[in-house]
């Protein structure tokens, strides 16, 4: 590092301001203090670029990147928060509001996105040869706010105002072909600093762009506007993030999308092999690896036989060598409607050559198959093709030498059931990677209070990049650390509410138990079980005033997608019982309820570190990691879950005093699901009927919209699919008692504090510094590549 911020900021801020830097808005200051951060990386981006290249490299292949901001995490990374400060300080401005003026980079729907974004932040800090490739999306996930207790979604323009961590390199564009149009794919990178050292890693996002600025035959031969309308199709490519998390959507705009960010990023990948390895293909696999988030860039595979043979004239068999040594697929649910499946139409009218080659992949699999002695049956269940559908992971499976799942109960279930065909045939394929987040973002720099009792207590910043050094001091710390621990954090929720009253209007006291979920909505992650008990304890306080309740606030965040009407319907219900509670003369004095609009990376910076209880409630088996409970652990916040993804191993690293476990487990749930029967719970359990009747009742008001008796009906009604299927009257009463026993232990603080802090030493597995190690060393294959 050559520039000191305190004399490159204020030039900066003159040169993107126009004024001298006194002057300047807050987001001018922002711009300029952002723009001198690339000044001082520079050089080592680019070093760290030119050394990559030269050796064994993987690429990981994400539609999604949920980065969230980028300069406060720069300059943790780089060291340069107290000099940042100083420098903007010295023409009066405020270092945190110019880091509010920061827009999120929301360039994904949920976990699968900001798992991606954590992984480069860990790459970079293990100076690991890695590269991201994705999509610039122009519209980021959409903003979310409430009308009435209704969701309604709005767009995120998120770079209109100009983005300096985004460099566009005209230089390195591609062309990326489809039958009815040629499409520029221009680069624009992210660089990706990591903490306390000079590599910077790279993220590139591809932009469509059309091939001539204007059509002129066109524009001259009068069709003026047939040449504008055909620029905006190409614009369409990367205008819009699909806003579902775990549901597929058979748009043909999607696999469009797809095909543009495969295709470009591997014409780079082959070209920089040829530059650097020459014009033999079939050595590709031995520099370069490439990770597919999920099917989303399944389209990769075909599209590097095409490439192989096509360009570089590989015959099928070295091709296929090299693209089964090159793949690798995480798979991130075991969902059935998440599993992407495209009519091979759709192939067949937007790249033929691909449509062929899938084929071949499907007739050769087919042939493989019937040698190895399956039956036709089997075939057709596995087979790439099938009743004029392609089937993304199959395709996958099938060519990649690695597949794993993102928590070990998550890869057990795929071994056993999601793709239990595939490890019939090649069990060493499978493998297990248990997600991980980063400690820089969701612990040194979204709780600085919190990261300086560690330094302290340490005697170092050494946990930043090697968390499992805490688990030295589990047990090894005076209980004096107990109260600091305590101090920390009504300190962090005394921020929060002073956050959740100016942005959300409603206030909330520091002193109750700050209960948390936040996630995207999805019926298997089960809110409404959440609203149903924070409903029955309402009821319960009302018929009985003298009941004894501790303060509690019980908080929300959640988007739902835009066309999964019964997730809107429980933002509706949760907006409608904070109504009921809130403005509830007794019972408000004891409980808040608070949906947080728009959740999202920052808020969640937010809201983390101020939570005390961490709700992980999905119906046993359905989540696949979850990775919000990681950073609720790192936080201190004790988890109230079920034995469900990484929860289990969580449990297993804290022990069973220091988590509050409730409910059927995977293997209990197929047994109890033959007899089960929503209607007797209903009917018997102490306190359901009142609720659920409260949907209907004129209790809670969902504005004519049905929504609330459709939940209802959900849950109730065998002629609905049947009902309830994820469970939520089943586990109802159990998670009541465990969560009512929660709120009572809070009360004694040094107790709740041990164990919080037994959480906190004891998530060094959760860091995704040992995820990414177990990539690169298993699945990837790769070194640790320091510039100097
Ligand atoms: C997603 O965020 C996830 C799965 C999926 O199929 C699609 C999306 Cl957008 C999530 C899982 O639900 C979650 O359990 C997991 O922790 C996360 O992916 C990262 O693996």
């Amino acid at each position: 590092m050559t520039q000191n911020l305190v004399t490159s900021v204020p030039a900066q801020v003159r040169a993107v301001s126009g004024r001298p830097a006194d002057a300047a808005t807050p987001m001018e200051v922002w711009q300029g203090l952002s723009a001198a951060v690339v000044d001082a990386i520079a050089d080592d981006w680019y070093a760290t670029q030119q050394k990559y290249r030269a050796g064994r490299m993987e690429h990981y292949l994400s539609a999604e990147f949920l980065m969230g901001r980028a300069l406060l995490n720069n300059l943790t990374n780089l060291g340069l928060v107290d000099q940042a400060r100083e420098a903007v300080g010295a023409f009066g401005q405020d270092l945190s509001q110019v880091l509010e003026q920061e827009p999120d980079a929301a360039l994904g729907n949920g976990g699968l996105g900001r798992l991606a974004a954590c992984f480069l932040d860990s790459c970079a800090t293990l100076d690991l040869p890695v590269w991201g490739f994705g999509i610039l999306y122009r519209y980021g996930l959409f903003k979310q706010l409430f009308e009435d207790g209704f969701q309604t979604e709005h767009p995120d323009p998120w770079m209109e105002d100009g983005y300096p961590f985004v460099i566009r390199r005209e230089e390195a564009q591609r062309l990326v072909r489809y039958q009815d149009m040629t499409v520029r794919a221009i680069p624009y990178d992210m660089p990706v600093t990591g903490y306390g050292t000079r590599n910077v890693g790279t993220l590139r996002l591809w932009k469509a762009e059309p091939v001539e600025e204007f059509d002129y035959e066109a524009f001259n031969s009068q069709r003026f506007t047939d040449a504008i309308v055909e620029r905006e199709h190409i614009a369409d490519i990367s205008r819009v993030l699909y806003p579902n998390d775990t549901t597929y959507e058979g748009k043909v705009l999607r696999v469009r999308q797809q095909y543009f960010f495969c295709s470009a990023s591997l014409q780079q990948i082959v070209d920089n092999y040829v530059d650097q390895h020459g014009e033999d293909l079939t050595g590709f696999a031995d520099y370069n690896s490439i990770q597919l988030n999920d099917t989303h860039p399944v389209l990769a595979i075909p599209e590097l036989m095409r490439q192989l043979m096509d360009v570089h004239h590989l015959s099928w068999e070295q091709a296929w060598d090299v693209v089964t040594r090159t793949f690798a697929y995480t798979n991130h649910t075991v969902l059935a409607e998440a599993l992407e499946t495209w009519e091979m139409s759709i192939f067949d009218r937007l790249f033929p050559r691909i449509a062929e080659i899938v084929r071949e992949i499907d007739r050769r699999f087919r042939l493989e198959m019937a040698s190895r002695g399956l039956d036709q049956g089997r075939i057709d269940y596995m087979a790439p093709l099938a009743g004029g559908s392609v089937r993304m992971a199959w395709i996958a499976c099938y060519a990649s030498y690695s597949i794993n799942g993102v928590a070990a109960l998550h890869t057990e279930i795929i071994k056993r059931e999601t793709l239990g065909e595939w490890h019939d045939i090649w069990p060493e394929r499978f493998n297990n990677k248990t997600n991980g987040v980063t400690p820089r973002r969701w612990l040194r720099q979204c709780n600085p209070r919190l990261a300086d009792l560690l330094d302290e207590v340490t005697g170092s910043d050494a946990w930043v990049k090697d968390l499992t050094v805490l688990a030295d001091y589990t047990d090894a710390v005076d209980e004096s650390v107990y109260d600091r621990l305590g101090e920390v954090k009504q300190a962090n929720k005394a921020d929060f509410a002073a956050w959740v009253a100016s942005r959300e209007g409603v206030e909330i006291d520091p002193e109750a138990i700050f209960d948390v979920q936040i996630k995207r909505l999805h019926e298997y992650k089960r809110q409404l079980l959440n609203a149903i008990y924070i409903l029955d304890l309402y009821f319960r306080m009302k018929q009985d005033p003298g009941l004894e309740v501790p303060k509690r606030v019980f908080i929300f965040g959640a988007k739902a997608a835009p066309g999964y009407i019964r997730a809107k319907g429980v933002i509706k219900l949760v907006n409608a019982v904070a109504e009921l509670v809130n403005n509830d003369p007794v019972v408000s004095q004891t409980l808040k309820v608070v949906f947080i609009h728009n959740y999202n990376v920052s808020p969640a910076e937010h809201i983390i570190p101020a939570a005390d209880v961490s709700e992980q409630i999905s119906t046993a088996g359905k989540e696949a990691s979850g990775t919000s409970n990681m950073k609720f652990m790192m936080n201190g916040a004790l988890t109230l879950g079920t034995l469900d993804g990484a929860n289990v191993e969580i449990l297993e690293a804290v022990g069973e005093d220091n988590a509050y476990i409730f409910g059927a487990t995977e293997d209990e749930l197929p047994a109890l699901r033959q007899t089960y029967d929503p209607v007797w719970h209903y009917e018997n359990v102490p306190g359901l009927k009142r609720v659920l009747d409260a949907f209907t009742d004129g209790t809670l008001d969902d504005n004519g919209s049905g929504w609330f008796a459709d939940l209802r009906r959900s849950l109730l009604e065998p002629s609905y699919e049947p009902a309830d299927v994820y469970y939520v009257l089943g586990d109802f009463a159990a998670y009541r008692e465990k969560k009512d026993a929660m709120a009572a232990d809070h009360a004694d603080q040094r107790a709740w504090q041990r164990r919080a802090w037994v959480n906190i030493t004891r998530s060094g597995r959760f860091s995704s510094d040992r995820t990414i190690q177990d990539y690169a060393r298993e699945v990837w294959k790769i070194e640790p590549t320091p510039v100097d």
